[in-house]
């Protein structure tokens, strides 16, 4: 009998290019590398390593999608989606940061930009030099983004922005911000300057999930941009949610990555720890655990590879998105949780990673949508019903 991959126990791998494995290589060295040696300091600290972010960059991961003229790798969805899953298999807030920035921000200025916009913005982004933020939720209701307060109007050839956003990934550090408001003619895109007059940022304190990122409050006071800032390709809603799509898609893959640092965790320290005299990893409950941790790592990754494939072929729909997102941010919090249970009194602190991906998941499991959007995503599919 041939070994399996605890890690990959269908040869998935095998069902990749060689330039989709190279990424993969190339951006878990980096993780294993740079990443893991500092983030559970960085975690307790509260404090997202910005000393990262040249590496980040000089690896192609800002904005890894898009073609070479704006500064982008051209990868396909796949490598994008590796990239996640490896950078999550670190920390969910690194994943996070490359997220927000190509999928959030330099996408929407591709997508719906003008030329001059792309040109202006995107090839900065993708060597790190400015970082964007994406506005869309307010404190008032997340979830249910039409109900949306934040409002521009049009004044000769600018327009004046009045409102607030809440739980913005890199809010307070951010260069630019990619704000969503309601106009006479439905939501529109714009993008605020760092230093804009009425323009503040804040970051949140006290947070216990994302530790290891940066979350803010954005205030537009009367804000003043020229029209040159408004994304002119796109109105409605269908603007932010095109944008979250992409993010989405990125977050099937990323929480595997988490996942299976805990598998990997647990199997080396369930076989070392010697309870009743045998290792824990000789018990049947701790096995069936770790194996149903691998069953449901596997079901995960079959799933993503075939949304990436349909992704690249252009026939990924939102819906398959909300599925995997679902199916893969619920496989990941319950597996770091069962693993910081399989750690005992040693999964609580940020020794060992368990703890840490559990609580960042909390934060997964809800941006980007909660569970129950996707679930109601999922059942409106079903039944032609809206249930929201
Ligand atoms: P509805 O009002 O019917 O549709 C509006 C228009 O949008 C189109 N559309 C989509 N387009 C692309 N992708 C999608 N996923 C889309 N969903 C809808 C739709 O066809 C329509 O177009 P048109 O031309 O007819 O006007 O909207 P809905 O009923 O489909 O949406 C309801 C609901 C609840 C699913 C939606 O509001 C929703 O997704 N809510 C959750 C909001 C959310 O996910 N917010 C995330 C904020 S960003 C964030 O969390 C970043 S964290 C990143 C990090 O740190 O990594
Ligand atoms: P609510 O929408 O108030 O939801 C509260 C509860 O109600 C949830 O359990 C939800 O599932 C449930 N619920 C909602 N609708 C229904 C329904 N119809 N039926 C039954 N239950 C329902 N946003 C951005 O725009 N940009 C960012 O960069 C960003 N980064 C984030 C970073 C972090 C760390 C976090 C935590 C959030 C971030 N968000 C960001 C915001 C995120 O997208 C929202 O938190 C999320 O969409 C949920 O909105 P909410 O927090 O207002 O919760």
């Amino acid at each position: 009998l041939k070994t399996l991959n605890p890690y990959d126990l269908f040869d998935v791998r095998s069902l990749l290019s060689e330039e989709e494995r190279a990424v993969q290589d190339s951006v878990a060295r980096f993780t294993d590398e740079r990443v893991l040696p500092i983030i559970g300091d960085c975690f307790d600290q509260g404090r997202f390593p910005t000393e990262l972010i040249g590496e980040i960059a000089d690896m192609g991961l800002l904005g890894s999608s898009l073609p070479e003229q704006y500064g982008g790798a051209g990868l396909n969805s796949v490598s994008y989606g590796l990239i996640c899953q490896e950078l999550e298999r670190g920390d969910s807030g690194i994943r996070s940061f490359v997220s927000v920035q190509s999928s959030l921000c330099m996408y929407p200025i591709y997508a719906y930009g003008s030329e001059e916009q792309r040109m202006r913005w995107l090839p900065d982004m993708s060597r790190g030099k400015v970082i964007g933020c994406f506005g869309l939720t307010e404190a008032h209701g997340g979830s249910d983004p039409a109900s949306m307060k934040t409002r521009a109007v049009k004044d000769g050839g600018d327009w004046v922005i009045n409102g607030s956003k809440m739980w913005i990934t890199n809010g307070s550090v951010a260069d630019i911000a990619i704000v969503w408001a309601n106009t006479d003619e439905g939501v529109q895109g714009f993008v605020i300057e760092k230093g804009t007059p009425g323009f503040t940022a804040q970051e949140i304190k006290h947070k216990m999930s994302l530790r290891a990122s940066v979350t803010g409050a954005l205030f537009f006071d009367n804000v003043r941009v020229p029209d040159a800032n408004r994304l002119p390709n796109v109105k409605g809603l269908k603007g932010p949610l095109g944008c979250l799509t992409q993010a989405r898609y990125g977050i099937t893959w990323g929480p595997l990555g988490a996942a299976i640092a805990c598998l990997d965790e647990v199997l080396a320290y369930t076989k070392e720890r010697i309870l009743f005299g045998r290792p824990v990893a000789a018990t049947q409950s701790a096995q069936i655990k770790m194996a149903d941790m691998a069953r449901r790592i596997t079901a995960g990754q079959l799933l993503v590879l075939q949304l990436g494939r349909l992704k690249d072929a252009g026939q990924m729909q939102p819906q398959q998105v909300s599925l995997a997102k679902w199916n893969n941010c619920r496989l990941a919090i319950d597996i770091a949780r069962e693993c910081r249970d399989l750690l005992g009194g040693a999964g609580i602190t940020t020794e060992h990673g368990a703890i840490r991906h559990a609580l960042n998941l909390e934060s997964v499991i809800t941006y980007e949508g909660t569970e129950t959007v996707h679930q109601l995503v999922i059942g409106r599919e079903l039944t032609g019903i809206n249930a929201f």
